[in-house]
């Protein structure tokens, strides 16, 4: 029979001193690795207790099976308490990302249907290659102007520009014009904002909503700040294409955008349409745009890897012949070349749900209700899981005997990212049309480590060379 919760291992009796000495040893920028000592300090499954706020951590692939697999049809991830705290200061409605229960799910299946299933994503991808060739053309004036043939520098708002043109193209079926010179400075301003918006996040991730407002620090207010600008600017945006609905004006493109198609459909309140487009733009900009940062970073780190990439999507056009839908079938190393990325540097540190029932993780009976984590960064450097963890090698994915619970990038089930579709093919057709075009490399011996600022990031910024083909 299975032991009991109470002989977990883990400091977790005393919260707010582990709360204390997290802060001391800088931990708001660094759980993940804080958490792969405690991995390694307790073993696989370890108690905690952060603030108010309990949880048990696993890095088992086969644990993170049992987790998922009993899940149910409403799963609960960890809320994160200043979103939360936002939305009920300033009377915002919720999204999917903190919806709970039925109100979730029902928003969920009609969301799924435009932006996740296999019906619709193929209506994605002209708009995305689009942006790419666009990124491309960008690239090929700044090698010019550099007049060596190359353009080296830290694409980190480059790649934000990148990733936001994306996402609202298939969002509004129309361009913002981000990656031409001069562009509109409210759309840099919300960038800015969703950076600023997950920078403050982290220091306050451990104290409850009801908490926040009160205490009126200077994060708080910069984080309601970031919201603002966040929630004022995708409005603009969802007007914008609003009218021009009511106005009858139909757009010549043969796929109108996801807002369109949600509007059109009227199976959504307009509030709750609102409330994902937000969402869905805000939630486009960094997640996609750092983890490319990441997978160019090591192609220029691995030559031989980009070099097989560059292969197999050269051999890839040709036998497509311009069809992109069936290009896209034949690039199975760029694919498992993302999956790498994500294995070493994840956007989520952790995937997290609450149990609905009693279940068994590593011999230990877990009460229903608990916050269970799945340290999936921990779990992506442990060669338990992956052997010679710190290679970056994509075709690891093709010949693993089993890659069981281990890709969970984007976390698993009904709960799973709403943008996984969008950012997989956006990534893969960027990635295309940058190997085909541009070799990519980096100075040799320079570190780069992760930080924690609610998603993982650089640690500091990558410098990177693009070299006319
Ligand atoms: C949720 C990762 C891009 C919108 C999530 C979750 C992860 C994740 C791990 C939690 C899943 C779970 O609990 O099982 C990523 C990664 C991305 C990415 C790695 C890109 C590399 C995007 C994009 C969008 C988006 C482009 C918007 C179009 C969302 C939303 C949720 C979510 C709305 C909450 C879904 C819900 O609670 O029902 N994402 N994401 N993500 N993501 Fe993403
Ligand atoms: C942060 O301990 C660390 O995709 C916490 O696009 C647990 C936790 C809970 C939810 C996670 C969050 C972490 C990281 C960022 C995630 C978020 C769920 C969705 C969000 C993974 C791991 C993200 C980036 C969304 C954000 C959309 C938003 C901007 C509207």
């Amino acid at each position: 029979v299975a032991r009991p919760f109470s002989e977990l291992p883990g400091t977790w009796r005393t919260g707010w001193l582990n709360l204390f000495h997290f802060w001391q040893e800088g931990g708001f920028h660094n759980v993940h690795n804080i958490m792969i000592h405690k991995f390694q300090k307790f073993g696989p499954i370890y108690r905690e207790k952060l603030g108010l706020y309990q949880s048990v951590n696993i890095i088992n692939p086969e644990d993170a099976a049992t987790l998922f697999k009993s899940e149910g049809n409403y799963p609960e991830r960890f809320m994160v308490p200043p979103w939360v705290a936002y939305r009920d200061f300033r009377n915002k409605p919720y999204g999917v990302l903190l919806k709970k229960g039925e109100a979730w799910r029902s928003n969920r299946l009609v969301l799924n249907k435009e932006v996740l299933s296999l019906q619709v994503i193929d209506c994605f991808v002209p708009p995305l290659n689009e942006v790419g060739e666009d990124f491309v053309k960008r690239v090929r004036v700044q090698i010019e102007k550099s007049g060596r043939g190359r353009w080296t520098a830290d694409l980190t708002n480059e790649l934000f520009r990148f990733a936001l043109e994306s996402v609202c193209n298939v969002l509004y079926g129309a361009r913002l014009g981000l990656l031409q010179d001069f562009i509109d400075p409210e759309a840099q301003k919300f960038i800015d904002a969703v950076t600023l918006m997950f920078h403050t996040t982290s220091p306050m991730l451990y104290i409850p909503p009801s908490l926040l407002c009160r205490i009126n620090s200077k994060t708080w207010r910069d984080h309601v700040q970031s919201w603002d600008v966040i929630f004022r600017h995708a409005d603009k945006c969802i007007q914008n294409i609003y009218r021009e609905l009511r106005l009858d004006r139909k757009s010549t493109k043969e796929y109108p955008g996801i807002l369109s198609s949600l509007l059109v459909q009227d199976k959504l309140p307009i509030d709750d349409i609102k409330a994902n487009v937000t969402e869905m733009m805000a939630g486009g900009v960094d997640t996609t745009s750092m983890t490319l940062q990441w997978a160019m970073f090591e192609l220029a780190r691995t030559p031989v890897v980009q070099e097989q990439l560059r292969a197999e999507i050269f051999a890839a056009r040709q036998a497509a012949q311009g069809d992109m839908l069936k290009m896209l079938k034949g690039i199975r190393l760029l694919k498992a070349a993302i999956k790498e990325t994500l294995r070493l540097h994840p956007v989520a540190v952790t995937l997290q749900r609450y149990t609905t029932q009693e279940i068994i993780l590593q011999d230990y009976f877990i009460p229903a209700k608990t916050l269970v984590q799945v340290g999936i960064y921990a779990m992506g450097r442990d060669p338990k899981f992956f052997t010679k963890p710190e290679l970056f090698d994509p075709a690891r994915w093709l010949k693993m005997d089993s890659t069981y619970f281990k890709g969970l990038g984007f976390g698993f089930g009904p709960r799973q990212c709403l943008g996984r579709r969008i950012a997989e093919l956006e990534m893969q057709l960027f990635l295309i049309h940058m190997l085909e075009n541009f070799k990519i490399e980096t100075k040799r011996g320079v570190d780069i480590g992760t930080k924690f600022d609610l998603i993982l990031i650089p640690d500091k910024p990558i410098c990177l060379t693009l070299r006319a083909l």
